[in-house]
């Protein structure tokens, strides 16, 4: 039977799209191995499409989806050790959560500098521009993390926060985030903990005995900290957690809504999807704490395979791995990240640093990566970097 007009037009409309997604590289290729991002677990993209059309910015019209957000927040909470006064916030990812968080200080302290280092990520950048705030440096030590040596010296009456960061962007390093929170506790400053990437990484490692600080809120001077589900909570994009120690501090980031069916709305965004949401609370349901504990146990196996390898070549790091996250030291660094890419594999470029960043994400698998490494020492090999 011959389609239908409508049908054709719908037909027709899908194959426009695959020619837009055909020029897209896919994390089923296994082939991005620079990303944060990740293929999705399966269950997340059936829940993701459940859940595609329902708005939780009107939570009185989804009572259903709301709940599934607050299981969600309940079980982050609890991989954060949250006290019983906290309370979260679901954002679209880590520069939302970073954004709100510094959003609470600047409304609790009325004030407007925020301490951190170099490492921090850019989304900070918004946030000066955003709030009008001000970003105190602190130097890095030479294990890439913060150096707490030199904070007190930049402490004065303007200090709003400081930021920690547990697991940084380039290299997956981990701020001392212990001594941070003595200090804040100390002189009653407010410690936002970025954990975007690491706070679906660090609560296993700890498990898993791998030697890494604390950095949640067993620690009594946090006061915030985001993490991604879209990160390695593998789940879907756009989904992030602000978690906030002091539920009272939700009124500083609240406003009166007068056309929705709840009084007043927090946070930044007013209409969103239930979609992401409920992708990540059916991952969790799906892995439980067990899952992860297991995802992560595999990806540092990978990593630590990748960085023998590497080692193999005869390159070397900038740092050595803490998570699972790779920065790879080069001299040549735009002519092998180019030619890694004519030959079909996607890294990150870190200019300031010099280095490749490699993140072994779930997808990720030992085969993958044995594919790689003649890839990458063949390119070495061709730009002279060997
Ligand atoms: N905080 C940290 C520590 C991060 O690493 C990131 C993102 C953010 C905040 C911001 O998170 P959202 O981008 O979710 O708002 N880190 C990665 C980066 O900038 C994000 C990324 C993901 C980059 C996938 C590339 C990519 O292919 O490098």
């Amino acid at each position: 039977m011959e389609p239908h007009n409508k049908d054709k037009k719908r037909i027709g409309i899908l194959k426009e799209l695959d020619t837009f997604k055909e020029r897209d590289f896919s994390f089923s290729s296994g082939h991005i191995l620079g990303s944060m991002c990740t293929q999705l677990h399966p269950i997340a993209k059936e829940a993701y499409l459940k859940f595609l059309g329902t708005n939780l910015g009107d939570p009185e019209m989804f009572p259903g989806t709301k709940e599934i957000e607050s299981k969600l927040i309940k079980f982050i909470s609890d991989l954060l050790h949250a006290p019983k006064t906290s309370v979260g916030q679901i954002v679209s990812g880590g520069t939302e959560g970073n954004i709100t968080a510094m959003w609470i200080a600047k409304q609790l302290t009325g004030k407007k500098e925020i301490i951190l280092a170099d490492s921090a990520h850019f989304s900070f950048k918004k946030i000066a521009s955003i709030m009008d705030m001000k970003l105190t440096k602190v130097p890095l030590t030479s294990d890439y993390n913060m150096d707490v040596s030199k904070i007190k010296d930049k402490i004065n009456n303007n200090t709003a926060a400081i930021l920690g960061i547990a697991g940084s962007t380039e290299l997956g390093t981990i701020d001392p985030i212990p001594e941070l929170s003595d200090i804040c506790y100390d002189e009653n400053l407010f410690l936002h903990v970025d954990a975007a990437f690491g706070g679906y990484v660090i609560p296993f490692l700890r498990e898993l005995n791998y030697q890494v600080p604390d950095f949640d809120f067993k620690l009594k001077g946090v006061s915030t900290i985001s993490l991604d589900a879209h990160k390695m909570g593998y789940s879907a994009i756009p989904l992030g957690a602000l978690i906030i120690q002091d539920e009272k501090w939700l009124d500083e980031i609240s406003v009166e809504s007068p056309c929705i069916s709840s009084k007043r709305q927090a946070g930044i965004f007013g209409t969103r999807s239930g979609g992401p949401v409920a992708a990540a609370y059916a991952v969790a349901r799906y892995l439980g704490k067990d899952g992860y504990k297991r995802l992560v146990e595999n990806c540092m196996n990978i990593t630590k395979h990748t960085e023998e390898k590497i080692i193999d070549i005869g390159l070397h790091f900038i740092t050595k791995p803490t998570m699972n996250v790779l920065g790879v030291k080069l001299k040549k660094l735009p002519e092998v990240v180019n030619k890694l890419s004519e030959y079909g594999w996607k890294v990150n470029k870190i200019d300031h640093l010099s280095c490749i960043r490699i993140v072994i994400m779930p997808q990720i698998t030992k085969k993958i990566i044995d594919e790689f490494i003649p890839v990458l020492r063949k390119t070495c090999e061709e730009v002279g970097e060997l």
